[in-house]
């Protein structure tokens, strides 16, 4: 008996150790000390054991289960441990790893809003164009009409620059203008183009930075005439402001186009009651426009006879402040993160 037990010890013993889950251990468990088991079953012929052995075996007995508790509650513990350590390591999140974010950088509201100003003239027919910054007097000032002596020169406070190669007077273009008129030297009506991109004026306060973006437009067909350039004009800022905005002209002069005007758009922020942004006049100038000058017109080979065109311009940064809420021009070019992040489309 005492060889049994002794043996049964050592035997559960080791199973327990085995036992590789916590399914394995319980038959162990069952096999060991259950309603069947070895251990169990040795107890019940302690019964037949003499009265004087009985005290001891039974002692050694009870040491033998309470040796296979012991031994079953902390490998029973081990187990749950690294089942568990299994599981964490199985679904676990490593919170080093960068998360889903909405990836840094997006696209600035200058670039946004010339993408959204360039769909909607794409969608009413017009090509882009773009050309040099650093521009020849001719095609920056002479073709638009613009002679060395007028007072739209100073206006412009223009950069200029030493002559070229040739001898040719140069500046940075004040206007992207001098798209227009290449693309007009270089190709026949009907033409319908629209000429986005940096000018350059030395000028720096809080409203005016040296470089800002334009975006010009032209179209010369036949009998092309003031009313469509009203129609477009309108149909272009409502787009542009997803509003149906009061829309106003005024007359207004340009070297390059006669007539000329000024458009006006409804305020946005007060709907015409007057506000801190529209100076309490309700309105906002947003353009400037007109029939290209038939003296234009002959500087760039088209005749004026048979065609005719408008031309307009508006300045890119004027617009995104506008439609974004941005209240300081100088905020696009500091690169500032924070704004840059709060302003950015994707
Ligand atoms: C403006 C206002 C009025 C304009 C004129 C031309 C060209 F080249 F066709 F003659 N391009 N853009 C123009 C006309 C620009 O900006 C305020």
């Amino acid at each position: 008996m005492r060889e049994a037990l002794e043996q049964l010890r050592n035997q559960a013993l080791e199973e327990v150790d085995r036992a590789a889950t916590v399914a394995d251990l319980d038959q162990v468990r069952v096999r060991t000390i259950g309603k069947k088991g070895a251990l169990t079953q040795l107890l019940r012929g302690l019964g037949q054991v003499s009265a004087d052995q009985r005290p001891l075996l039974g002692e050694l007995a009870n040491q033998v289960k309470e040796a296979f508790n012991q031994a079953f509650a902390a490998r029973l513990e081990a187990l749950k441990d690294s089942a568990l350590e299994a599981q964490l390591t199985r679904e676990g999140l490593d919170v080093t790893l960068s998360g889903r974010q909405r990836p840094p950088g997006g696209v600035h509201p200058i670039t946004r809003a010339l993408g959204e100003i360039g769909d909607i003239f794409q969608a009413m027919g017009f090509f882009t164009a773009t050309g040099p910054e650093v521009e020849s007097d001719w095609h920056n000032f002479e073709a638009l009409n613009i002679p060395a002596d007028h007072p739209a020169r100073e206006m412009h406070d223009t950069f200029y620059l030493p002559p070229g190669p040739d001898g040719e007077k140069r500046v940075l273009r004040t206007h992207t203008s001098p798209v227009q008129i290449r693309v007009m030297e270089g190709s026949r009506p009907p033409l319908r183009v629209i000429a986005p991109g940096k000018v350059f004026r030395c000028d720096s306060d809080l409203t005016h930075t040296p470089m800002f973006h334009q975006v010009e437009g032209f179209m010369v067909d036949r009998n092309v005439h003031f009313g469509h350039l009203k129609g477009l004009l309108e149909a272009f800022l409502r787009r542009f402001f997803e509003r149906d905005l009061p829309v106003r002209f005024r007359p207004s002069f340009f070297p390059f186009t006669e007539p000329s005007a000024e458009v006006d758009m409804g305020c946005l922020f007060c709907a015409g009651r007057g506000c801190r942004v529209c100076k309490g006049g309700g309105w906002l100038e947003v353009l400037g426009c007109g029939m290209i000058h038939p003296v234009v017109l002959g500087n760039v080979g088209i005749d004026r006879e048979r065609f005719s065109g408008f031309a307009f311009g508006m300045g890119v940064e004027r617009l995104a402040m506008l439609k974004y809420g941005i209240n300081d021009l100088r905020t696009f070019y500091e690169n500032d993160v924070r704004f840059l992040e709060s302003h950015a489309g994707l």
